[in-house]
């Protein structure tokens, strides 16, 4: 008998209100958003949410009050109150990991109590919190000094997956409000490329790496994370030079300290924060350096703000329950296959990456909480790339295309960097896109311009197309917080609904093992015991690289 924490909810099939949906979305399927709107002067009012800074226009959806009716109660049937309750209180919902999933701890205020098996985790937080933020500051001002005594200039982020991704994006997206003396890289990828372009201009004596690994185990970043110490030593000359040099970001004090990481310069978190939700831990310490800890701590205020509303908002006003909601709504009943996230901010470029983790990594998942196979869809494919970029590229395929493609199109009021006109045709351009989808342009209007007969199918646009809008006042620490946290939320609204544990990745450990059973592979001549097809290119690898 296992001795997992045991859930086992009615299939999701068998849920009335997914029958009901079935029918329902059966009876849409002629519904163009064109009536949808004529009929209901008062669409956009009736369908838009705002909340904690942070306004959903969710109107232009195939969708009618019955529909969010429905998916409303589906979500009751699904137990999602029950769910997110038993994350909040600290219960082991990683069902598959035996584990609790805290990333709401880690940005809880001080005088807040979250209990993981007796102890109170904010406490622990805080004093982490405390102790990067006073190395943030020795770093930022020039204080801490390097093995030769000049001061850091350039910090590189080591790390992978859930250790790189929310570093990255979050650096991006904040790059406003960094130091600008300071240089970040973050450094990823086992391809030795990476590492080298990432460190070729840099002097060592003004370079401080951050090495960001939860199990500090993990083969791409240890092997980075070893070439950067050789690097060093070989322009420092001292064993004694990794202690001013290297800093580790870890749950595993004893692999830091083999590694020759002093642990005193090891920020510290805990097996309840998942990878991909771990950007605002210790895992933010380059975030933390390139911004400050004010800036950092506003960060997380706004994390904070978004838990509070999904945790105690009712579901109809609550901003994740109706964007998973949605999600669910296409992928189970309209066949849509993705989710295509365009933010209109430049500084947003990584915000897509960065949710392909978050969502994929953690719904993209076939087996329910019971053990059974699913018989429904689950994870959305997301994808995108900022606007007005992705117009010239893959846009084409929204708007025209034989597939049903969601979008969540984001924007922000007022832009950080006012340059003549550029953020008004910025906006004017996000918001004709939706405009564009959603109600596209019929034979009779392409035919009204004088369009050449044949060419009239090629240029009218059949619309109908659905898409969120979101939008923000201006982007700052506290907004990107809220954000992050609303996508958080989003997937795990997704994955109750889907009965899946969200947090964990079994998906990822296959290829990991066979990868270690190739490298010795590649080096020898040893005989082969793979597919043919593997044998074959194992063997063309060896005789190239001779
Ligand atoms: C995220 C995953 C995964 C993880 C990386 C890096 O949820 O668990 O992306 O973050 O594999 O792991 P380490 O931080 O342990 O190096």
């Amino acid at each position: 008998m296992s001795n997992l924490p045991q859930f086992d909810p009615t299939p999701l099939t068998e849920l009335p209100a997914f029958e009901a949906l079935d029918d329902h979305a059966a009876s849409l399927e002629d519904v163009h958003l064109r009536e949808l709107f004529a009929d209901d002067p008062g669409r956009a009012a009736r369908f838009s949410l705002e909340a904690e800074g942070i306004f959903l226009d969710y109107s232009k959806n195939r969708i009618t009050g019955e529909t969010v009716e429905l998916l409303l109660n589906l979500a009751e049937e699904s137990g999602l109150r029950e769910r997110i309750d038993a994350m909040f209180r600290g219960d082991h919902i990683n069902l598959t990991e035996n584990r609790s999933v805290l990333h709401v701890a880690l940005r809880a205020p001080k005088t807040q109590e979250l209990l993981v098996d007796g102890v109170n985790v904010v406490e622990q937080v805080h004093a982490v919190l405390d102790k990067m933020s006073e190395f943030s500051d020795r770093v930022r001002s020039g204080a801490w000094k390097g093995f030769t005594g000049k001061p850091v200039r350039n910090i590189v982020n080591i790390g992978i997956g859930g250790s790189d991704l929310g570093p990255v994006m979050a650096y991006e997206a904040l790059k406003f409000y960094s130091q600008r003396d300071l240089t970040f890289r973050f450094v990823s990828n086992v391809d030795g490329t990476d590492f080298a372009e990432a460190t070729r201009d840099l002097d060592a004596a003004e370079t401080l790496f951050i090495v960001a690994s939860k199990t500090f185990t993990t083969l791409e970043t240890m092997t980075n994370a070893h070439s950067a110490r050789q690097w060093a030593l070989a322009q420092l000359g001292d064993e004694k030079a990794i202690a001013s040099h290297f800093v580790a970001l870890s749950t595993n004090a004893a692999e830091v300290s083999k590694f020759g990481i002093d642990t005193a310069n090891m920020f510290g978190f805990w097996d309840w924060v998942g990878g991909r939700y771990s950007m605002d831990s210790a895992i933010g310490l380059s975030t933390m350096i390139a911004i400050g800890p004010e800036n950092f701590r506003a960060m997380l205020a706004g994390f904070h703000a978004m838990d509070e509303h999904f945790r105690t908002a009712p579901f109809e006003s609550n901003l994740p329950v109706m964007m998973g909601l949605l999600t669910v709504w296409y992928n189970n009943f309209f066949g849509s296959q993705t989710v295509a996230i365009l933010p209109y901010d430049q500084y947003l470029k990584r915000f897509p990456a960065y949710l392909q983790q978050l969502t994929m990594e953690s719904n993209g998942k076939s087996i329910t909480v019971s053990g059974e196979e699913v018989d429904y869809e689950t994870g959305a494919i997301y994808w995108g790339e900022p606007g007005t970029n992705g117009q010239h590229s893959f846009y084409q395929l929204i708007h025209q295309g034989t597939k049903l493609i969601p979008c969540d199109f984001l924007g922000f009021s007022r832009s950080l960097n006012p340059q003549g006109d550029h953020h008004d045709i910025l906006i004017a351009n996000l918001f004709a896109q939706a405009e564009a989808l959603a109600f596209g342009k019929t034979s009779e209007e392409v035919e009204a311009q004088g369009t050449a007969e044949e060419l009239v199918p090629h240029k009218t646009f059949e619309g109908n197309r659905p898409s969120n809008m979101i939008l923000a006042e201006k982007l700052t620490p506290e907004i990107l917080g809220k954000l992050i946290a609303l996508y958080e939320h989003n997937v795990f609204t997704q994955g109750a609904i889907w009965q899946i544990d969200s947090f964990d990745q079994w998906g990822v450990e296959l290829g990991k093992v066979l990868a270690m059973r190739i490298v010795p592979e590649l080096k020898g001549a040893s005989e082969l015991h793979h597919d043919s097809s593997t044998n074959a290119l194992i063997e063309r690898y060896r005789r190239q690289k001779a």
